[in-house]
Parts: structure tokens; C-alpha cells; sequence
């Protein structure tokens, strides 16, 4: 009888330890990344990055990016705050990070506007702040030390850039291209960016922008989007989505209502242009010429980020914008290349 009680005991025992160790991982992979949940590890250089959100997969590419390259350099700590797409939450986490004094702070800000005082808070607090992926609007621009990301109209650019020659070589007259912009979270850099780039292609080229909306980067809101266009206008026939998962979700609502999607204007196919190329569904579509072209939008920038404060650790001094570089993709064969600014980019398979 004492047996069975006994190995009871020891399976009772083994099971909360069970518990214990899983809840201590959870909380650590949930707030933290390789520092004890209870606290920061203080012999560490250690950096707060306030995340806007889990929107797309391009933003869970670039929170992986981040975490591995801070989890892999010895004698860094992370501290990972996701504000769930709220300006208020981000503002929130940096407060957070100055009442844990952290050496340094990284914003990926949902938008551009509104960050002026909570980032005067933290050079009172004396952290250095660091921008990743989209920029900030402020009236000082010494608040932040240095900013990684994408040249988002160089991206439009490229996209729209292609589009005149693709309509160039299946002879589509410019005014024969009625186009939809579903655009990202307004006010963020990338939208903005994005944008911008189209206006000003359609205006040198007489394209017509039929409507313009927020999809905010979701494919969810894609699709809601995409399908009041269609409710709406009867002469779509390009789509420019500002990134894949609001492009998934546009197709989505293209043919629940029964368009074809694919390059054929002539003959009433609705184009789908596209940005990032991470989402796997994208590039499928891309291979198959369902998403007619993706403007690359990398993600990557964890190792970026880690070797601009190893820099800064070292005291040396780091270029204010720092640009990567991206291509451009097409299944298409009507267009090899593009010229743009006067850099001439090869079109990439996807
Ligand atoms: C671009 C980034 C954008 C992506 C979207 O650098 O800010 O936000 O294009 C993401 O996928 O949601």
C-alpha cells in the first residue's frame, strides 16, 4: 500500500514540476527573451524593442529577426513588448522600458506622428533610441540615434515602374488601367511611402485611381475592402495592394465575386500588385502570375539592429538612415527589367 502512496507522491511531485518549469518558459517566451521573467539580467547590455504589432507576416518575420539576433549574442537581454497595432501601447512599453532603465530603447512605431514627448522622456532618461522599419515625424530629430528600413516609395516606384512597361508591351493604353489602392495603416511610413509612389505614377503616366482605402496591412481588412470596391466600382481592373496579406485577401473577395484574377486586362482579368514577398501564399500566387508583381520588402533587420548597438557600445558613430536593399519580383516575362531614378533593377522570379 506505502508503495503505491509512495509512487503517487514522487508522479504528484513530478507533475507540478512539470507545471512550474512550463509556466517559467511560457512567461519568459512571452516578455523576454534569455533573461529570468523576474527581472532583467543587470550584467547584460540590455534592450527594450517595442513591436507595433503581429499584423502580417512581414511583422512576424521581423519580431523573429529580432529576437534570434539578440537571443544569439552573448551578454544582450531583449525585452519584447508587442503593442498589438495601438500608438498607446508602444508609448506605454517605452515608459515601461525608462522605469527599468534599459540601455537601449528600439520602436518599430505603428505611425509616424505623436512620439515627441514620450521620446524626449527617454533622453531625459539618458537611453538612446533606436527606429526600426518605419520612421517617426518629430520636430527634433535628435530624439532618435539612427533608424534601419525600406525606401517605401524607391518600392513603389518599382511596382508602379513595372506596371507602365507591362501595359507598354501588351499595348493597354494608360487611361485603360482603372486602378484600386488598398493601403496600409494610414499615417505609417510604409503606407505613406507606398502611396505616394502610386500617385505620383499615375499622374506622369495617365493612369485612373478609381478608389483608395484602408486595408491596414490585413488580410482580413483586404478582403473587406477589396469587396465594397467591387460593390461600388464596375471597372476595376488593377488592385495595388500595399502588402501580401491584404493581396490574400483581396483575391479572396475578386473571386467570391466571380472576376478572374490574373495579368489579361485586355480580355477582363483583375491584376493584383503586390509588397513584402514573405507571405508563402503570396509567393505561390506570384509563380503563378495570380499576384502579377511583389515589391520586396525585407524583413530582416534583427542583425541590423544588433550590430548598430554593438557600434554605439563601441562609441562609434552610425549613418542616421540606413537603407536596405530589395528586388523586384514577376512570374511575368513581359518586363526583364526597369530603370527608376536612373538604377536600372532586374525583375526576379518570386
Ligand atoms: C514595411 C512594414 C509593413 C509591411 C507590412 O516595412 O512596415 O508593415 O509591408 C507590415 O506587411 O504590416
Amino acid at each position: 500500500m506505502m508503495k503505491k502512496y509512495k509512487m503517487l507522491f514522487w508522479l504528484l511531485l513530478s507533475m507540478l514540476a512539470l507545471v512550474g518549469c512550463g509556466s517559467r518558459r511560457h512567461v519568459e517566451k512571452e516578455n523576454t527573451t534569455n533573461v529570468p521573467s523576474e527581472g532583467i539580467d543587470s550584467n547584460s547590455v540590455v534592450v527594450g524593442f517595442s513591436q507595433l504589432g503581429a499584423e502580417s507576416d512581414w511583422r512576424n518575420a521581423n519580431t523573429e529577426s529580432m529576437k534570434e539576433a539578440f537571443y544569439a549574442r552573448h551578454g544582450y537581454s531583449l525585452v519584447f513588448k508587442d503593442g498589438q497595432q495601438k500608438q498607446s501601447n508602444q508609448i506605454t512599453a517605452v515608459r515601461t522600458f525608462i522605469q527599468q532603465d534599459v540601455d537601449y530603447i528600439v520602436l518599430a512605431p505603428v505611425t509616424e506622428t505623436g512620439w515627441d514627448s514620450v521620446l524626449q522622456e527617454a533622453r531625459d532618461a539618458d537611453i538612446p533610441v533606436i527606429l526600426v522599419d518605419r520612421l517617426v515625424d518629430v520636430s527634433d530629430e535628435s530624439l532618435y540615434q539612427c533608424w534601419v528600413g525600406s525606401d517605401f516609395e524607391l518600392e513603389a516606384k518599382k511596382v508602379c515602374e513595372w506596371l507602365n512597361q507591362y501595359a507598354i508591351a501588351n499595348g493597354i493604353a494608360p487611361g485603360d488601367l482603372h486602378i484600386v489602392d488598398l493601403q496600409g495603416t494610414l499615417g505609417s511610413t510604409a503606407q505613406i511611402g507606398r502611396s505616394r509612389g502610386l500617385y505620383e505614377a499615375a499622374m506622369e503616366n495617365g493612369w485612373d485611381i478609381v478608389d483608395a482605402a484602408e486595408a491596414d496591412f490585413t488580410q482580413a481588412r483586404g478582403r473587406e475592402v477589396m469587396a465594397s470596391m467591387l460593390r461600388a466600382h464596375d471597372n476595376i481592373n488593377v488592385v495595388y495592394c500595399e502588402n501580401d496579406n491584404e493581396a490574400i485577401g483581396a483575391i479572396k473577395a475578386l473571386e467570391a465575386a466571380g472576376y478572374t484574377v490574373g495579368s489579361d486586362i485586355l480580355n477582363g482579368e483583375v491584376m493584383v500588385l503586390s509588397f513584402d514577398g514573405i507571405n508563402k501564399d503570396a509567393l505561390d500566387y506570384a509563380r503563378q502570375g495570380k499576384i502579377a508583381c511583389i515589391g520586396e520588402c525585407n524583413p530582416m533587420h534583427g542583425e541590423r539592429v544588433a550590430s548598430m548597438i554593438e557600434q554605439l557600445e563601441k562609441g562609434e558613430t552610425i549613418n542616421k538612415l540606413n537603407y536596405v536593399d530589395e528586388r523586384i519580383f514577376s512570374a511575368l516575362s513581359d518586363v526583364t527589367d526597369i530603370t527608376v531614378d536612373g538604377e536600372k533593377y532586374s525583375v526576379t522570379s518570386p
